[in-house]
């Protein structure tokens, strides 16, 4: 399967599970439960379950074996988005080629949905039924692993210490922290849990960790790229935002052309990483490369 083929597959199918774990749109209180529908909706790339997935299989698992805790994972992601375009942060009109949720539904109704997505996630993640055939144990590991990487001390905190640098000067540890914290954490999550409910051993799991790690700063710099030289058709939000806000940024730092290098020297680093997972781990490779390659 070519990875454009396998990118519509598993986010079709991540799709569908979403469709059955989110509360429906008719189902008290409406509202919220529209709005959360709204930005899960909206037609994100997946990319987070995508890598848990793959990261599952090139254990040795399938699919199935992650589910649950891809959606999760997806829900925490939507949830950081519509917080991160309310007023207080970005003040963002345009998310996911759609305006953003509190311009739709209001602040209050955007807060709590976000609110609820994080939430909802977790009990999905301690869900019984969801769980079945994960031990109590492993199931504890993922929650505590996505809390960890959700929390202060990963997106959360990475978020504070990026909107406390904006219009200022910031060394290169400080946006290394911010890019690892804010976005690299959640990627290297997807990964760690793939490892982990797909039945990877200690060696396998550190490889996607290590993969994980390097990919994650790597989407970031891409991220901050495309925001430079990318078409707002495309990205489905505002360009050229990041140096309106005096954001510190890869292109700002290093400028494009040198953050390009270093985008590409960590997708080698991560398809290095992969090494002991041999062939399976393919579609992780591929996945690499679309990170950075990729126009959205
Ligand atoms: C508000 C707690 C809190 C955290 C916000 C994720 C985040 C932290 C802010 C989003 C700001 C942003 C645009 C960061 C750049 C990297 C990023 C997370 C891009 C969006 O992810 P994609 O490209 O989006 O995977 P889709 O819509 O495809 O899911």
């Amino acid at each position: 399967m070519d990875l454009k083929e396998y990118l519509g597959n598993r986010s079709a199918l991540v799709d569908q599970t979403l469709e059955k774990y989110l509360p429906a749109g008719d189902r008290m209180p409406q509202s919220l439960h529209q709005s959360m529908r709204y930005s899960v909706f909206a037609g994100g790339k997946r990319l987070r379950p995508i890598l848990m997935i793959a990261a599952c299989e090139a254990v040795g698992g399938s699919a199935q074996d992650v589910l649950h805790a891809a959606c999760a994972l997806e829900m925490i992601h939507t949830y950081s988005l519509v917080h991160d375009d309310l007023p207080a942060m970005d003040d963002d009109d345009f998310r996911r080629g759609r305006p953003t949720n509190h311009k739709v539904y209001g602040e209050a109704t955007a807060i709590l949905a976000g609110d609820a997505l994080l939430t909802e996630a977790f009990r999905l993640l301690a869900d019984a039924k969801a769980n079945s055939g994960v031990s109590a144990e492993k199931a504890l590991r993922v929650i505590e692993i996505l809390a960890r990487y959700a929390g202060s001390q990963g997106m959360v905190g990475g978020q504070v210490v990026d909107m406390e640098s904006e219009g200022k000067e910031i060394d290169f540890p400080t946006l290394e922290y911010i890019h690892t914290h804010k976005t690299g954490a959640l990627i290297l999550a997807s990964v760690q849990v793939g490892a982990l409910l797909g039945g990877g051993d200690e060696e396998q799991f550190a490889a996607l960790t290590r993969f994980g790690g390097a990919a994650g700063l790597a989407f970031q710099i891409a991220d901050d790229i495309l925001d430079v030289v990318g078409e707002q058709a495309d990205l489905g939000k505002d360009v050229g935002s990041d140096q309106e806000r005096g954001k510190a940024t890869y292109p700002a730092l290093l400028g494009v052309s040198d953050a390009r290098i270093r985008a590409g020297e960590l997708c080698v680093i991560a398809v290095e990483a992969l090494a002991p997972l041999g062939d399976k781990a393919a579609t992780l490779q591929s996945l690499a490369r679309y990170i950075i390659d990729r126009s959205s």
